[in-house]
């Protein structure tokens, strides 16, 4: 299992927006993301929430640079969260080396060749329609399938596009493009999307359908979060992408001694 911290450097995502718009205020977070036990720090200068504006390549390039190259050299991996080749290939040379793209290679038509030429990770995720319109009415048969069935098309995309399959990991975006009941349907069936043989990367941190589900607040929703987050695992998520790296950290301890006990060990103590 692993832990994806987000270092969001962005003055309007819905959780944390502007808090680190600042480039030392961003690598400080995202230092101590990675001593909370982050194995992956996830740097991201344009917010994807549904309306967002666009991001102009060289504010977002402005933004993400410095960020990375202030986290580069810590003992964790550097994930890169945009769908701008121009942006990806700067946050590579200053150390990234995994692209998570919310378009899955879609957004963006030289984004492929280059993590192919890099030979660096990449996250294709699912996204039904764009960040401007993907929550006006979202429809699915079952989105399960669907989701997969996209999923599975993008990924042969990359790999006709040169890029290492053992490097490709898959998301199903929640929450980018789906109703609630979608979110829930899609944390249910995960294990339906493991014959796609790829790790599954799951993002619910802090999100609305969790604010609608128990009421809370934006900054409030570590509860739900973990909840979410946890469930997830079970149902077969490898990378977990959120916000509260420590907290996350240690449900995934408990959880991981019930779920994976090594039988070599006597188990947690009962103090
Ligand atoms: N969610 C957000 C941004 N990037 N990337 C992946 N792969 N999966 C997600 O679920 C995801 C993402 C939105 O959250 P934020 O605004 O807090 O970064």
């Amino acid at each position: 299992m692993k832990l994806m911290g987000v270092v969001n450097v962005t003055p309007d995502s819905f959780s944390d927006g502007g808090l680190y718009l600042d480039p030392q205020a961003a690598i400080e977070h995202g230092k101590e993301l990675a001593a909370q036990g982050a194995d992956i720090l996830d740097v991201g200068g344009e917010s994807t929430r549904p309306g967002a504006a666009e991001v102009a390549v060289d504010e977002e390039l402005r933004r993400v640079e410095p960020v990375v190259a202030g986290l580069a050299g810590l003992e964790v991996e550097i994930s890169v969260d945009t769908s701008k080749a121009q942006v990806a290939e700067a946050a590579l040379a200053a150390g990234a080396t995994i692209v998570n793209d919310v378009t899955a290679l879609r957004g963006d038509p030289e984004m492929a060749a280059l993590v192919a030429d890099r030979g660096v990770g990449v996250v294709l995720m699912h996204m039904a329609g764009d960040p401007r319109t993907m929550q006006v009415n979202p429809e699915y048969d079952d989105v399960v399938r669907e989701v997969r069935e996209f999923l599975a098309v993008r990924l042969d995309a990359a790999v006709a596009a040169g890029v290492d399959e053992s490097r490709i990991w898959v998301d199903p975006g929640i929450g980018f493009g789906k109703t609630d009941q979608h979110n829930f349907e899609l944390l249910r069936g995960l294990d339906r999307l493991a014959d796609l043989g790829r790790p599954i990367l799951v993002g619910t941190s802090r999100k609305s359908f969790i604010g609608r589900a128990d009421g809370s607040a934006t900054d409030d929703r570590l509860g739900g979060t973990i909840a979410t987050s946890i469930l997830a695992a079970a149902a077969g998520a490898s990378v977990l992408r959120v916000h509260d790296v420590r907290e996350m950290s240690e449900a995934l301890k408990l959880a991981g001694a019930i779920l994976d006990p090594d039988p070599a060990s006597p188990g947690p103590a009962l103090e």
